[in-house]
């Protein structure tokens, strides 16, 4: 007993795991999604700083801007896929999400995986030049042109270049992203609650990663920008919907099953 007045139970260490909301069960929350980000994340930051000046040259921008519009939808659809499937890896080794019903894992993926490729994209985007990682190089808006959707490659540009102004660290971005995906407000959820247990553990982890780093101000516009994501989203799928009204046959047979699953 002496011994206790002395040393009093260090909670924040909390050795015997008394308390399950304990820092040590948040750290090792943050370090299996920050890990998880890791290992699905394609480039590491190194790599990407390595390609950040390799440019599309005349003769390759232009080959992009002279194909057809279905032929340019349907080669960034099975980019776009690719990028989905990386966040699906990601999605499952979430602490939580494998609990979760399969009807649940596949709504949150519905909604949520393009928003987190978008966050992915300011990982991929060089704010010097306003170009993105695409195909092996970097391309600018110009080079979407034959997609016909110049708004939606605008705002997406756009929101790449706000996101990059932020400056978030791999773990920031790593947090953001689970957030971003587990979310007890999407529609269609069977079980609510338990995604939002979910949530709430991935919220306490961000929360303690920017508190660790001293950013607490970031949260707010970090709630900002998933707003703002909601809407290039909507976006996206508007323009496919008008797409697939105008070019059946392509949007049928030739986009990837996952994007036709995720987003049809
Ligand atoms: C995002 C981060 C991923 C790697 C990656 C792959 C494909 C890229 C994507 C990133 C960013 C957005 C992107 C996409 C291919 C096409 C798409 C450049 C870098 C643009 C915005 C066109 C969207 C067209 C749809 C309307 C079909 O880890």
């Amino acid at each position: 007993h002496d011994m206790m007045a002395i040393h009093p139970y260090n909670a924040l260490e909390d050795p015997y795991n008394l308390y399950p909301h304990s820092l040590r069960s948040i750290e090792e929350l943050c370090a299996s999604i920050v890990r998880s980000h890791r290992e699905t994340s394609q480039y590491r930051p190194e790599e990407l700083q390595a390609l950040k000046w390799k440019l599309f040259n005349r003769e390759e921008m232009q080959a992009y801007q002279s194909k057809s519009v279905d032929e340019m939808w349907q080669h960034c659809a099975v980019r776009l896929t690719d990028a989905v499937q990386y966040v699906v890896e990601f999605a499952k080794h979430i602490p939580g999400f494998r609990m979760l019903s399969q009807n649940d894992q596949i709504a949150l993926l519905k909604t949520g995986s393009m928003e987190v490729v978008l966050v992915r994209m300011s990982r991929f985007f060089n704010t010097e030049n306003n170009t993105v990682f695409f195909d092996g190089k970097f391309a600018g808006a110009e080079v979407f042109k034959s997609l016909a959707c110049g708004d939606l490659i605008e705002a997406v540009f756009h929101f790449a270049h706000g996101m990059c102004a932020l400056k978030l660290t791999e773990q920031q971005i790593a947090l953001f992203s689970a957030l971003v995906l587990i979310n007890a407000d999407r529609p269609c959820l069977e079980d609510r609650g338990k995604v939002q247990r979910v949530q709430r553990n991935v919220e306490l982890g961000l929360t303690h990663i920017l508190h660790r780093d001293n950013q607490e101000s970031l949260m707010p516009k970090l709630y900002q920008r998933m707003a703002v994501l909601r809407s290039l989203c909507s976006l996206h799928m508007e323009k496919l919907r008008w797409f697939s009204q105008r070019y059946p046959l392509t949007a049928h047979s030739l986009f990837p099953p996952l994007y036709k699953e995720l987003f049809a």
